[in-house]
């Protein structure tokens, strides 16, 4: 048997010389009792909202441990525990890439082996803070119910209530989080107890952040000389913009001293932030796939590419955007597409796609359409969309699609493949992605059933040339 002759990256072997002038945890981790329970384990939450908390908790201001529950993998929670919670992240942008140690996550449990322990864990009164990045699907009953009865022991055992932080990508995430609590409970006196002594402050997250590969694991060991299980790649930029709305109002001032954004009103940064980066990410992902490419990367590297995207935000996006100086956020994105350390896949992108692109899609589409104005952009993403429930690109390649519809949409895709009007017309039809009434409308219904014709025919490349032909009036500068 071959051993690895590497150590496992934990409290005993952050000492390491390898180590040595790599940023680790410069502060006592020893019996820091987790003022944070984090529901989601998943890579952008270790890359991004961990990343504060262990800024505040080398400040000095001990209350910011974190609890962290998988939710889903148990391999994950066990992984990390063998590490003592630690791991690295490789920050990279144009100026180099850089390591990190990240020592915030004090314990962590899996939610399927240990409910008590999270129920037990948000009803601790050390505990200010929950956070929450369960992905778009995760807003379910199991999320409800782990948080719910958490709460309802905190209530009973005379406690106050807690700030309940949403970090995924949903509009009103926060609402949208007290809703799905709310009418999870019957009990009035439960939902009194919430409504008055709870916040659920809505947000706005930001870092591009691939799911872990063995490569991250691979170049850890590399440059760190300790086995990490756990590493991950990310960007160097990050933004957390968060409403001031907080249990403790000084909470705003700490957070914002780690360099959270503390703002009355998250809308612009949201709105901006679904429509262009996430909006952008989710064409890129769905055309790309059928082009054979394989990362963002890829994507903008391909000059066509780039350029729809580019349009895509400046025609149909930014117009109904009210964050501030758009054409510079917009140029920015697309230089941190461009970022050739993050890898970012398209399959991790398109996953999930039943879920995001009607909050990243639908509402730019919505008032384009009430202003009369142009949906082509959104069209021909949308088309590329419907196309890729074939499960194929089109050099042949089958690939795998991950997403809760995923039988329902290849079904579809498959009973209509020979006749793109009737494949564009079925999807329009699936009001869970397109809302109520959407769909039908006759503009957008031409527009889908044109370019999915054309991308059937002729291939997505060619008919991706076409479409810039076709719109050589738009402006290409942000
Ligand atoms: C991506 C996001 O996977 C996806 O759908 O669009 O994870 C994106 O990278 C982040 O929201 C960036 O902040």
């Amino acid at each position: 048997m071959i051993t690895d002759p590497l150590p496992v990256l934990c409290q005993n072997t952050l000492n390491q010389p390898a180590l040595q002038g790599i940023a680790i945890p410069a502060y006592e981790r020893y019996g820091l009792v987790p003022g944070v329970v984090h529901l989601g384990l998943g890579a952008f939450n270790r890359a991004h909202q961990a990343l504060v908390f262990d800024d505040l908790l080398a400040s000095g201001d001990t209350r910011w441990g974190v609890l962290g529950v998988a939710t889903r993998s148990q391999k994950l929670a066990d992984t990390l525990a063998a590490q003592d919670g630690l791991y690295a992240v490789r920050l990279a942008n144009a100026a180099g890439t850089a390591w990190r140690v990240v020592g915030a996550l004090m314990q962590t449990c899996a939610a399927t082996r240990k409910p008590g322990m999270v129920h037990a864990a948000i009803a601790n009164p050390a505990t200010r803070w929950v956070t929450v990045t369960v992905t778009e699907k995760g807003y379910d009953q199991s999320l409800a119910a782990l948080l719910v009865e958490g709460l309802r022991q905190r209530l009973d055992a005379g406690l106050g209530g807690l700030t309940v932080a949403s970090c995924d990508n949903l509009s009103h995430n926060g609402d949208k989080l007290k809703a799905l609590c709310l009418a999870t409970s019957t009990d009035r006196v439960f939902s009194d107890w919430l409504t008055r002594t709870c916040r659920f402050p809505n947000s706005m997250v930001d870092r591009i952040v691939p799911a872990a590969t063995a490569q991250c694991a691979e170049e850890a060991a590399a440059a760190l000389g300790v086995r990490d299980n756990a590493a991950l790649f990310s960007e160097v930029f990050w933004q957390w913009v968060i409403e001031d709305n907080f249990v403790a109002p000084e909470d705003g001032r700490v957070i914002s001293s780690a360099g959270v954004t503390v703002v009355a009103d998250v809308g612009p940064y949201e709105n901006a932030k679904l429509r262009m980066l996430n909006g952008s990410h989710s064409a890129l992902a769905c055309i790309g796939i059928l082009m054979g490419l394989n990362t963002v990367f890829d994507g903008v590297s391909h000059p066509g590419l780039q350029r729809f995207i580019r349009q895509l935000m400046r025609v149909e996006v930014m117009p109904h955007l009210t964050r501030p100086a758009l054409p510079e956020y917009g140029e920015a994105l697309l230089q941190r597409f461009a970022n050739p350390e993050v890898k970012h896949g398209l399959h991790q992108i398109a996953s999930d796609s039943s879920q995001k692109i009607g909050l990243r899609w639908v509402p730019s589409i919505a008032a384009q359409l009430q202003a009369g104005a142009s949906v082509d952009h959104h069209a021909f993403a949308a088309a590329a969309w419907m196309r890729y429930w074939l499960a194929e690109d089109e050099q042949g390649r089958p690939y795998a699609i991950s997403d809760p519809r995923a039988a329902e949409l290849t079904q579809l895709a498959r009973t209509h493949q020979g006749s793109m009007e009737d494949m564009a017309i079925a999807f329009l039809a699936v009001r869970a992605v397109w809302g109520e009434a959407l769909g039908q409308h006759p503009v957008l219904k031409r527009a889908v059933v044109h370019w999915l014709r054309e991308i059937a025919a002729k291939g997505t490349e060619a008919a991706l040339q076409d479409f810039l032909a076709s719109q050589s009036g738009a402006a290409d500068g942000c």
